[in-house]
């Protein structure tokens, strides 16, 4: 039985990586290299200082930079995405996802936020979402990253202690589906089933999707 849902942010609720490529993309400019959005999807799911090294790495300069420029880099970078994001707006949720989130919740089911964004309290106000979930974890509340599965345990943890087995997760990152199975969780991938393969079941979105239908799916699946 699932009493607990767990959604990632970005890609899941909201399409942020546009921004964060945006934001991103301006720092390879100044730095004097090109950044495409093919590199961009190595960035998805992963920490603001490891998006760093594997854009330096995209730029042939890891190794080049001190922790403290490397730091300030990574600040001017967050400076541009949160002026981008500032003036998302609710039509920018994705597709389906507020019936379903109204539906998983009709069901006597807990919704919480998992993500690794440190800027997940603007998104939520921006998006006039903060009260479809119970509980709230992000970036600045964890101190390891997915695939690590603490992100999704503090969730599980202020719904009122979920256990974990009857928790599903909403992932559009491999390493965000490898956390809620380190977790002992379900995952469902948001996305491509050709990308996310090692996920219980894959959606290619909400549009269309009713939870009854994926929750009489997963409690075929025994954790
Ligand atoms: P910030 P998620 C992740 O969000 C993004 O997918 C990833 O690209 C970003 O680097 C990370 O948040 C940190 O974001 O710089 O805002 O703290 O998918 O876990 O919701
Ligand atoms: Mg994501």
């Amino acid at each position: 039985m699932i009493r607990g849902a767990l959604f990632d942010l970005d890609g899941v609720i909201v399409d942020t990586a546009k921004y964060h490529y945006l934001a991103w993309r301006r720092l390879a400019a100044e730095l004097g290299f090109g950044f495409s959005e093919a590199d961009n999807e190595r960035l998805k799911g992963v920490s603001r200082m490891r998006s760093l090294d594997i854009l330096l790495e995209v730029g042939g300069m890891q190794g080049r930079f001190s922790p403290q420029e490397k730091e300030e880099m990574a600040e001017r970078k967050n400076g541009w995405y949160v002026e981008y994001i500032s003036r998302m707006t609710p039509d920018e949720i994705l597709p389906g996802v507020l019936p379903f989130l109204e539906e998983v919740r009709a069901d006597g089911v807990r919704t919480a936020l998992g993500s690794a964004s440190k800027n997940t309290g603007i998104i939520l106000a921006r998006l006039g979402i903060g009260e479809l979930f119970d509980a709230v974890v992000d970036g600045t509340m964890v101190s390891r990253t997915k695939p690590d599965p603490e992100v999704f345990l503090k969730c599980a943890a202020l719904l009122g202690d979920v256990p974990a087995g009857e928790c599903v997760v909403f992932e559009d990152a491999v390493a965000g589906i490898e956390a809620a199975h380190a977790g002992g969780m379900y995952g469902v991938g948001v996305g491509s089933p050709e990308v996310l393969k090692e996920a219980d079941l894959v959606i290619p979105g909400f549009a269309g999707i009713e939870w009854t239908e994926i929750r009489n799916q997963l409690n075929t699946i025994r954790k």
